[in-house]
């Protein structure tokens, strides 16, 4: 197969052996969120459908999962910063009772090159320990990802829980992830919310967001 074939495929087969010099071979045509986003999430879309119609098992799309990470952890280094530092800080959490990571992890490297200090708490995190972490680092905003359906349920429950709080007014919230719609968290749950949600549909959208909120 052509290279970027070949890449995707081995996305989608959660072939592992070999990555690192394909990868490296692509970044001489390519920069590396190029490859990201046109060859390797391509295959993870793949993935998602084959196991979206039972065409795929679990086990296996673990296997794709971890191929996708080893990637997008030797493109990190050969991709574009900014020299700008210290534009905010962002507390970034997978919430309660989803384990997906690998959209929210490229939200934080997108973030981070771009001059944010983001607090990546990791997957499956209830909303006391993210606000803890909020007050903690004295963060600008909070950012929640959520792959599942039930957690675009989570997340509304997490945005009453802020109300509740009183803290909805000082933090603005970022929502993505594959579960959720544009029209759910700018009509729904902004209706729920006392201070500012956005929707970001890819990591780029949610530095867009968090530029506008900064600035
Ligand atoms: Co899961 N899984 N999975 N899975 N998995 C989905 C989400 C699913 C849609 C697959 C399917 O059925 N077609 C389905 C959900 C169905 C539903 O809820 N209606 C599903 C299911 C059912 C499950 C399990 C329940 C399966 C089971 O156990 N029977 C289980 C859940 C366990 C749990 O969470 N409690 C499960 C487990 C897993 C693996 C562990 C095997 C693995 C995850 C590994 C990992 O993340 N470390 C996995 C994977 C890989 C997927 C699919 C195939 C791919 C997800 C992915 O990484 N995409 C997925 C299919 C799909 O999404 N259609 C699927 C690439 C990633 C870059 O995209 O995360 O969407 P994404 O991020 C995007 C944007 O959404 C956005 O930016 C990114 C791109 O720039 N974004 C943000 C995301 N977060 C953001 C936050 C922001 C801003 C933007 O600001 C804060």
């Amino acid at each position: 197969l052509p290279l970027f074939e070949r890449l995707e495929r081995r996305i989608v087969d959660g072939e592992r052996n070999g990555l690192e010099a394909d990868l490296d071979e692509a970044l001489e045509s390519r920069p590396a969120l190029e490859i990201i986003n046109d060859t390797l999430l391509s295959g993870m879309k793949t993935v998602g459908e084959l196991f979206g119609s039972g065409q795929m098992q679990l086990p296996f799309v673990l296997a794709s999962a971890e191929v996708m990470k080893a990637a997008v952890a030797h493109l990190e280094p050969h991709m574009e910063k900014t020299d700008s530092d210290g534009k905010g800080t962002i507390v970034l959490a997978t919430v309660k009772g989803d384990v997906h990571d690998i959209g929210k992890n490229l939200v934080d490297i997108i973030l981070t090159n771009n001059g944010y200090t983001v607090v990546n708490l990791g997957i499956k995190q209830p909303i006391s320990t993210i606000l803890s972490a909020a007050e903690e680092h004295r963060a600008h905003a909070v950012g929640m990802s959520g792959l599942l359906v039930k957690s675009t349920v989570v997340m509304k429950e997490n945005l009453q829980e802020m109300n509740a709080r009183g803290v909805a007014k000082k933090l603005p919230v970022l929502l993505g992830g594959a579960a959720l719609t544009r029209s759910y968290v700018e009509n729904d749950l902004s209706e729920v919310y006392e201070g500012r949600v956005s929707y970001a549909r890819d990591a780029f959208e949610g530095l867009r967001l968090m530029d506008a909120t900064m600035a």
